[in-house]
């Protein structure tokens, strides 16, 4: 086995790890729109596309074998919950760049899930130390209403930048909003700064 690498997301290093508005919960509430889509592992994939060199599709397979990360955060609901100390293993952002090349005028990801659920961020964003395509959650795969097979995590955003159910990622040469964004929810999303909504 390769030696798996832990990072600890900066925000749990905090004195006050509580953002502003928000209140602590046990354990993780479920929140997402739609039914928790069904999946079959034969037939799932990754797929990497927009501003890149070539565009790419990896099977169950390739996806699960890339190398592994443990990210230590906290997770910050807009709705006005937090949850602390979580460990998510997983696929790193930055493991991606080994698989395709961006071209020079990427500028954006947006990170594409079912059903019909897209976040955007911006790549200093997407590609932060401690954002991870998680497979397991304090050591267990991610339940069905979690996102399995595979959940994006952001800690430093808001959760609703977790896509849960994750299909891949394309790259845009400027910023589109995603599902919540085009909704009225903040392109950013720092809970530290309450960008909670658009005005
Ligand atoms: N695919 C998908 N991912 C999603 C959502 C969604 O509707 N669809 N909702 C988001 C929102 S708004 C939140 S708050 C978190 C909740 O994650 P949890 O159910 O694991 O707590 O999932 C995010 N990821
Ligand atoms: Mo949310």
């Amino acid at each position: 086995m390769n030696e798996i690498k832990i990072i600890k997301s900066p925000d749990t290093q905090r004195e006050n790890r509580v953002p502003p508005g928000q209140r602590v919960v046990k354990g993780l509430p479920v929140l997402h729109e739609g039914p928790v889509p069904a999946f079959d592992l034969a037939t799932w994939s990754f797929r990497l596309w927009g501003a890149v060199e070539k565009e790419r599709r990896l099977s169950w397979a390739e996806f699960s074998g890339l190398p592994r990360v443990k990210v230590y955060a906290d997770v910050h609901c807009v709705t006005g919950w937090s949850s602390l100390d979580h460990c998510w293993e997983g696929v790193s952002s930055a493991e991606l760049k080994s698989l395709v090349k961006l071209r020079p005028e990427a500028k954006c990801a947006m990170v594409h899930a079912h059903t019909n659920y897209t976040v955007n961020l911006t790549l200093e964003d997407f590609f932060a130390e401690d954002v991870v395509f998680a497979f397991t959650c304090d050591e267990e795969v991610i339940p069905p209403q979690h996102g399995f097979p595979v959940r994006l995590v952001v800690p430093r955003l808001y959760l609703w930048k977790g896509a849960k159910w994750v299909t891949g990622v394309e790259f845009l040469t400027e910023e589109r909003p995603g599902f919540w964004e085009s909704r009225g929810y903040h392109l950013h999303g720092d809970p530290w700064k309450e960008e909670r909504y658009r005005r």
